[in-house]
């Protein structure tokens, strides 16, 4: 799964994405995409870490993609931002990272630090980029529907909604408000629409707004977090104990890169099962409402064919009971069937036999 991180150029997205993998940002680099592959914090791991402590720890992970940004003034900056802005529609997810600090030393883009208007922009641009694609695709499924063939019923069926597409693009509303079922969606998204995806905005402000709430909201992002990059990224550099100590002072239990990972995560509709014992600790990444079967399936298809039981505590009341035997002591461990669904935090053990 990946998440591309765009904006307007210099607004600080190698900065975070610096601070989301840990590593520094190179400047000889600014103009390349950066990809990485990290680890999603997640506390609960880290308690059953100390508890077995494993040969192998094994997170979820996420990958991101930092992009260079494009003015989007002018049209060869338009052009540029649609060239660069490929790469995203292959991604799952959006962050969208806006400036709201002041700096001398930091060109200002358009001559100004608006977050607001730079986010409103940008989403018109994904609007505009996906009217141009949906329009094409109109086009051409209105002169093959003319004439008989034997995909005829299904292009009809795809023209209807893309019809429906184009009209919500044109009255400024994203892709995914016009999608109706999932068998649209897996169409939509084979065309990689951007305004189809999760967003989560970034607003990088100034150190001294780090603590508030965010300025202001977008309709169309899922959520929208203030951070400071620059200090994310100092933050990042660090090891644990002076990590912790830091956050300590400025009153913050976790830096913010943790928490934007995560509603990353959960934006596109993924959970973690664990798995728990002194060879490894594991959180095992599934879609939400997934049955137990297939779950077992994700570890080993024998699992998923000799399925028998999951044998299930959710993490709570694991961490409650400290530890499994307890836990059974507690009747907190249940015993449950395949079309069981899997929740976040379950620490799971299947029984099955081939
Ligand atoms: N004061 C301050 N400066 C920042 C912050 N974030 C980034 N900068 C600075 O702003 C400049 C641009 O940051 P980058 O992270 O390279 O911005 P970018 O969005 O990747 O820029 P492009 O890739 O060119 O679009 C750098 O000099 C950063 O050090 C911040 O939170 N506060
Ligand atoms: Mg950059």
């Amino acid at each position: 799964m990946r998440f591309a991180i765009i904006g307007p150029p210099q607004s600080g997205k190698s900065t975070l994405f610096a601070a989301i993998t840990g590593q520094q940002a190179d400047p000889s680099q600014a103009l390349q995409e950066h990809l990485a592959t990290i680890d999603v914090p997640d506390d609960r791991l880290d308690f059953l870490s100390d508890i077995y402590s494993p040969k192998k720890y094994t997170p979820a992970r996420l990958e991101f993609l930092d992009i260079p940004g494009a003015s989007l003034a002018d049209a060869a900056g338009q052009a540029e931002f649609r060239k660069r802005t490929q790469a995203a529609r292959k991604c799952d997810g959006l962050v969208m990272v806006v400036r709201d600090f002041e700096s001398d030393g930091v060109l200002k883009y358009r001559n100004r630090v608006d977050a607001k208007a730079d986010l409103d922009e940008l989403f018109s641009e994904l609007i505009f980029a996906d009217l141009e694609q949906v329009a094409n695709r109109v086009e051409k499924l209105e002169k093959s529907t003319q004439k008989p063939s034997k995909n005829r019923e299904a292009e009809l069926r795809e023209l209807k909604m893309m019809k429906r597409v184009q009209d919500a693009l044109e009255s400024e509303a994203p892709v995914s408000s016009a999608i109706e079922n999932d068998d649209e969606r897996r169409i939509a998204q084979s065309f990689g629409f951007l305004t189809l995806k999760p967003v989560l905005v970034v607003i990088n402000v100034g150190e001294d707004k780090i603590a508030g709430d965010p300025p202001f909201k977008h309709s169309h992002a899922l959520a929208t977090m203030s951070l400071s990059a620059e200090m994310e990224a100092e933050i990042a550099q660090l090891d644990k104990d002076d990590r912790n100590a830091f956050l300590e002072d400025l009153g913050l239990q976790e830096p913010a890169r943790a928490k934007l990972i995560r509603a990353c995560y959960d934006s596109i509709g993924l959970v973690s099962f664990l798995t728990a014992g002194e060879d490894e600790v594991r959180a095992w990444t599934i879609r939400k409402d997934t049955p137990a079967v297939e779950a077992a399936g994700k570890i080993h298809s024998d699992i998923q064919r000799g399925f028998i039981r999951a044998e299930v505590v959710a993490f709570d009341d694991f961490k409650a009971a400290g530890d499994m035997r307890s836990a059974k002591t507690a009747n907190k461990v249940r015993l449950e069937p395949k079309a069981y669904i899997v929740k976040d935090g379950d620490i799971i053990n299947f029984r099955f036999n081939v």
